[in-house]
């Protein structure tokens, strides 16, 4: 059993469309779903502005590695194209895992580079603690201590005020 929380993002196309779309594939391992949120691009500014959410969801057979690849086929299906040149660039559907546990609530850590547990960069991004953190109010991001104490980061901070929640766009039906 793995429980994993991943990070949805998208900044192309119907972006609302495409969170749905994601949502509704993972029904079978949904526990929690976050609010949706308007953020704007980090990493490259030339771009729209996304809508970010996260999910806690969980499986009995999976392992991290089943995560990464069920991303991977919604990216897929949302039509996301890679550019090589644009690390940090628009996309249609972005689905990160950020972190995993086991069944008895151990943190998964790896450091595989297809796939690094927890995401090395996760601690920095209001774009993923703030929706996930509707959803694990109590949550720790393994090795890098509590959620709420993350919020209140420089880094983090400083990038709040410009993620909105969007009401609106409740996924949960
Ligand atoms: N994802 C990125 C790059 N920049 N900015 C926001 N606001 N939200 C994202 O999900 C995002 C980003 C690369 O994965
Ligand atoms: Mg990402
Ligand atoms: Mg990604």
């Amino acid at each position: 059993m793995t429980r994993a929380v991943l990070s949805l993002g998208g900044n192309l196309g119907d972006r609302e469309a495409h969170l749905r779309a994601a949502v509704a594939a993972l029904d079978p391992y949904l526990l929690v779903v976050s609010g949706v949120y308007e953020t704007p691009p980090w990493g490259d500014a030339a771009q729209p502005a996304y809508l970010n959410a996260a999910v806690l969801v969980a499986d009995p057979a999976a392992a991290p590695r089943d995560w990464l690849r069920r991303a991977q086929r919604l990216e897929a299906a949302a039509g996301r194209e890679r550019d090589p040149r644009r690390r940090f660039g628009p996309r249609t559907l972005d689905v990160d895992v950020i972190a995993a546990w086991t069944d008895d609530g151990e943190p998964i850590v790896s450091d595989d580079e297809d796939l690094t547990l927890p995401h090395p960069r996760a601690h920095l991004r209001a774009f993923v603690l703030r929706p996930w953190i509707d959803i694990m109010p109590y949550g720790q991001l393994p090795g890098h201590g509590w959620l709420t104490d993350l919020m209140n980061t420089e880094a983090v901070l400083a990038d709040l005020p410009g993620v909105r929640p969007r009401p609106d766009l409740a996924l949960e039906s």
